[in-house]
């Protein structure tokens, strides 16, 4: 996390020195700035339209007021407007202005004098990216003087929709272009999984309607100077051979009919077959030869291996890609493990294995694999010296087209200019540009929209919920009210940015709920300690509605939708914290009070130490290891004087969902679903999907079952040990230490 804040102090300090805090996103290589040039309201004329890019061109007529055009500075007849001279490099408009161009592809040459703005492009990108960054000046209250020598740091920058779930729709991803023009990304990989002619049917060619819509789309990215890359998943079924390479030329031939100039392969997510190293190199060049080079205009090809990552990476298998593909074929790479932030070590490992640059694919902020969460935080953890390491740097982002621009924006900073990108100001930018009417509140949501959570992958965010205070009563009840007043600006601020409100919604509403539960739970411990338990129990009742509402909201369910979630807002720190301190109220209120408990939950053996035994022999832990993950406790015959504590189990029950923790009273390791061992304090065996069961009691003897996803089995004692398969067996005799 520190890196994070090194920075920010030097990119704030030049904007404080000419008195505004937004100039141009992403951040400029190079830029001087003066005194305000002119007002926002100027009308222009513009002086070398014949040749200079013509998406620039059309992109200053719709946001700026233009009034003509001239082949010449001074014309008279605009004499109230002034000239915007622009062109690329070799066009006779900015002939004077070619040595200031930079040499860099995609670069630009900016100036704007109280008297003109001349806009000079390498190439026609950067015409194109001179004249956002000209709009973007125009869109704030002073329009600076400047001179600003701008060019991108990563070759190919953007986005990879790759993604498991519901594919964007055709709007997302018109938005998602302009986006893309507007921040300066150059590359959309069209990939997701779900779309059946991508991968599942990927023989078969669109319909006419898809095929329709995808032209219009391939259009649309062009015209933001965006590559539209369009891949295909043939690995799940490939007969290598033949037959099946050309079925792959078919349909990129379709898809270059449609206007596409940029194919990838993916083999990603498969094993057996079509994960076989030597033969994805074979096709691939055999691909670059009847497909490729048949054309003048396509680029070489993108390759996602089936080992796109360290972790998964054995064998030869890279070195056979590395060796046998042609070296112009470019290779994606996901970093040390399916989901990492990418650093220098990292780079150099990867690129000796294939022997070319990775082009990375950042699965960040993807959420396919914690459906529940959104991932609204900052995109922190990146190398900012890999810029020449890499042939491509693309993100991964979430089912949530809009939503995911908030991360997207910052890798739109960082493959911009990478040396100078500073994560948290990044973020900062983005929360105004995306919803500029209500930008403290959704910084609120966002901030509590950060982890994801334990999950297979590993990754943590930082800094969720960072004002969450709990020291007084004071500081908890600000706490609540700053999420359901946040949560109230952003839903009434409708016309905002629908389509962002459209897909935070259900997250927005839970947090409103949460912060309402929040301030329920404050009254129900003043009530408490104010010896009033009539109000405690209203106020224990309306928390529990609210939270069956909250439990009740999913996300959006549009037609076609195959992936539903129900939203977890500060799923690491409120949501948490709020339940275990709910639970412990009410473990004290039941100590203390008799009204109204049939309201609360029941509790069914009290939280204690207890002998858990079977035919009267003792549950102990075989041998201590407080580190030891998985192994299984025994049954032994004799009492343990030596070391009693093995043979004691803290017992303890959340009362609100029922279930118990089951905790060696010597080592202090739990027992999972699995009746074994398990340290992860990261896991909450109350709350985990797994690691979950609950006790049942019948005729005096007990019995164990399993509550989470390792299914309904009950725990019966195999041996010397206890496996969690049994019929319903009720075995168990449980005895509390005196
Ligand atoms: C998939 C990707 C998915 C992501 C995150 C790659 C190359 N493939 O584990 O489609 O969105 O992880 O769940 C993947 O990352 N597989």
């Amino acid at each position: 996390m520190k890196k994070l804040f090194t920075t920010l102090f030097a990119s704030m300090a030049i904007f404080a020195a000419v008195g505004q805090n937004v100039t141009i996103s992403p951040l400029p290589q190079k830029a001087t700035w003066g005194a305000e040039a002119f007002s926002n309201d100027t009308k222009f004329y513009v002086v070398g339209s014949t040749e200079a890019d013509a998406d620039a061109i059309h992109l200053l007529a719709e946001k700026l007021e233009i009034i003509g055009v001239s082949n010449k500075v001074n014309a008279r007849k605009f004499f109230m407007a002034r000239p915007i001279i622009i062109g690329e490099a070799g066009d006779k408009a900015v002939a004077k202005y070619q040595k200031s161009i930079p040499a860099a592809s995609e670069g630009y040459y900016l100036e704007v004098t109280p008297d003109k703005v001349v806009i000079a492009g390498r190439d026609n990108s950067g015409t194109f990216y001179g004249a956002q960054s000209f709009v973007q000046m125009m869109s704030q209250p002073k329009v600076m003087q400047c001179q600003v020598e701008d060019y991108p740091s990563v070759e190919c920058r953007g986005v990879i929709e790759g993604f498991y779930g519901n594919p964007w729709s055709h709007s997302d991803r018109l938005r998602q272009f302009d986006f893309y023009g507007q921040y300066k990304m150059n590359t959309y990989v069209y990939g997701p999984k779900d779309d059946p002619y991508h991968r599942a049917r990927w023989r078969v060619p669109y319909p006419e309607k898809e095929a329709k819509q995808l032209k219009e789309l391939v259009d649309a990215a062009h015209k933001n100077k965006v590559k539209f890359v369009w891949a295909i998943h043939p690995a799940g079924d490939i007969k290598w051979g033949l037959e099946d390479y050309g079925n792959v030329v078919n349909k990129l031939n379709a898809m270059y009919d449609l206007g596409v100039r940029t194919f990838a392969i993916f083999f990603d997510d498969v094993w057996g077959e079509g994960a076989r190293g030597d033969k994805q190199a074979e096709m691939l060049n055999y691909l670059t030869d009847e497909f490729v080079r048949k054309h003048d205009d396509v680029e070489p090809l993108i390759m996602c291996p089936s080992q796109y990552n360290k972790n998964w990476s054995n064998g030869d298998y890279l070195n056979t890609l590395g060796t046998k593909m042609y070296p112009e074929v470019r290779i994606m790479w996901t970093g040390n493990s399916v989901v990492d932030m990418i650093e220098e070590n990292d780079m150099q490992w990867i690129n000796d294995q294939i022997k070319r640059k990775a082009f990375i694919w950042l699965n960040y902020p993807v959420n396919d694999y914690c459906q529940s969460r959104l991932l609204m935080g900052k995109t922190y953890g990146n190398g900012l010296n890999i810029n020449d390491m890499v042939s491509g740097f693309c993100s991964n982002p979430m089912e949530y087209a809009e939503a995911s621009k908030v991360s997207l924006y910052s890798i739109a900073d960082y493959t911009w200019n990478m040396p100078s990108y500073d994560a948290v100001s990044s973020w900062e930018r983005a929360l105004g540009a995306l919803m500029p009417t209500c930008a403290e509140a959704f910084r609120v949501f966002c901030e509590n929209n950060v982890d994801l959570g334990p999950t297979g992958h590993g990754l943590r965010r930082e800094g969720e919920s960072p004002n969450f205070k709990t020291d007084s009563k004071e500081a908890l009840t600000e706490s609540f009210k700053q999420l359901v007043s946040a949560a109230e600006q952003v839903l009434g601020d409708e016309k905002n940015h629908p389509e962002m409100l459209a897909e935070i919604k259900p997250w927005v509403e839970s947090m409103r709920l949460l912060g309402e539960r929040g301030l329920a739970y404050v009254q129900m411990a003043e009530a408490m300690k104010n010896n009033k338990p009539e109000t405690f129990i209203e106020q224990y009742l309306l928390q529990s509605k609210l939270e069956q509402e909250q439990k009740a909201i999913i996300s959006r369910n549009y037609e076609g939708s195959i992936v539903k979630a129900k939203p977890v807002v500060s799923g690491d720190v409120i949501t948490p914290w709020l339940n275990e301190n709910i639970v412990g109220l009410i473990k004290t209120y039941r100590k203390n009070f008799t009204y109204g408990l049939e309201h609360l939950p029941v509790q069914v053996i009290e939280d204690g130490e207890y002998f858990i035994k079977v035919n009267g022999e003792y549950l102990t832990n075989a041998n201590a290891g407080a580190d030891r993950v998985g192994d299984y406790p025994v049954f032994q015959t004799e009492r343990d004087v030596i070391n009693p504590q093995r043979q004691q189990w803290v017992i303890e029950q959340n009362i609100k969902t029922g279930r118990y923790k089951i905790t060696n009273k010597q080592d202090g390791r739990y027992l999972n679903e699995k009746a074994t061992f398990w340290v992860n304090k990261n896991r909450n065996p109350y709350d985990a999907d797994w690691h979950t069961y609950i006790l049942v009691k019948k005729d005096g003897k007990w019995s164990i079952q399993n509550a989470g996803r390792g299914g309904k089995g009950f725990w019966k004692r195999d041996g010397n040990r206890i496996t969690t398969n049994g019929p319903d067996d009720f075995v168990f005799e449980i005895e509390k230490v005196n």
